[in-house]
């Protein structure tokens, strides 16, 4: 049985995953490693889970993953890792429902969206880059005052071409019909936003984003997304614990965990 706590540096590796078995190498509060548990549990694929420290690394991961980051997957011998590379693999290699489009221009759209994502909104990766020049969740939630309301502003008008391309669908979802590969690859830091966009100065008020607003009341109904979901009172602890500069990654297991 593997731990729930997570493996750190000097820890003896687990032993690989049996055959036919699929390992997905993690970390409880990575919104990365979030994307690929979402689209585990939409496609109904059976897995096991490794957790381990990002702050002291087990030596052994380097091993597996050269950048020793989550999510990485452990299959038949096969490694694969980055969340979107994860993703694909996972969308072509099980069966169940087909996430990303077969056809060329369709899958190219999914494509280009999460580059205006990537650009526009972005991730908590791209913040730490000094390069960074674009609004984030992670910048609103970082910085204070004027700084603040300045990342805010910019932040909502990377959120105004989701809401705008929802308008011209007409359909609920990023994926249609349905949640896609899109959906689950922006989830987590819309689950995570009241912790994120914390200030009452800095939330997203659903009169400026009505169609991003029942995008995310749709996806709160889907069961995939309650499987998995972040256990935000948790991740609160877990973020005071980062802030205080001590990461803790077991914070909320007990001793049986
Ligand atoms: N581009 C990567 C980013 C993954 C990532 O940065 N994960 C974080 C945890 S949330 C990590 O493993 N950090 C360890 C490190 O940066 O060394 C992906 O999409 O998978």
């Amino acid at each position: 049985m593997l731990p729930k706590k997570a493996f750190k540096t000097g820890s003896t590796a687990p032993e690989p995953p049996a055959p036919g078995v699929l390992r997905l190498i993690s970390s409880r509060f990575c919104p990365y490693a979030h994307r690929t548990r979402l689209v585990l549990a939409a496609k109904g694929i059976d897995y096991e889970t490794v957790n381990v420290c990002l702050k002291d690394k087990p030596e052994w991961f380097f091993a597996i993953n050269p950048l020793a980051k989550v999510p990485t997957l452990q299959h038949d011998g096969k490694v694969v890792y980055e969340s979107l590379v994860c993703n694909e693999y996972l969308d072509r290699v099980f069966p169940g429902r087909k996430l990303l489009p077969e056809e060329p221009l369709e899958k190219a759209r999914i494509g280009m969206l999460q580059a205006i994502w990537d650009a526009k909104v972005s991730s908590m990766q791209e913040s730490h880059s000094p390069f960074a020049t674009q609004p984030n969740f992670m910048k609103v939630s970082m910085s204070k005052g004027d700084d603040q309301l300045r990342a805010f502003d910019a932040l909502k008008e990377g959120l105004s071409i989701f809401e705008t391309h929802l308008v011209k669908s007409g359909r609920p979802f990023f994926g249609g019909d349905q949640p896609g590969f899109f959906d689950y690859s922006i989830w987590p830091w819309f689950e995570l936003r009241d912790l994120l966009l914390s200030d009452d100065a800095v939330k997203m008020q659903e009169d400026e984003f009505p169609k991003l607003f029942a995008w995310l009341s749709a996806m709160y109904d889907r069961p995939e997304v309650k499987t998995v979901a972040f256990d935000l009172t948790v991740f609160a602890k877990y973020v005071a614990s980062m802030l205080a500069g001590n990461p803790d990654s077991d914070i909320g297991l007990d001793d049986r965990d």
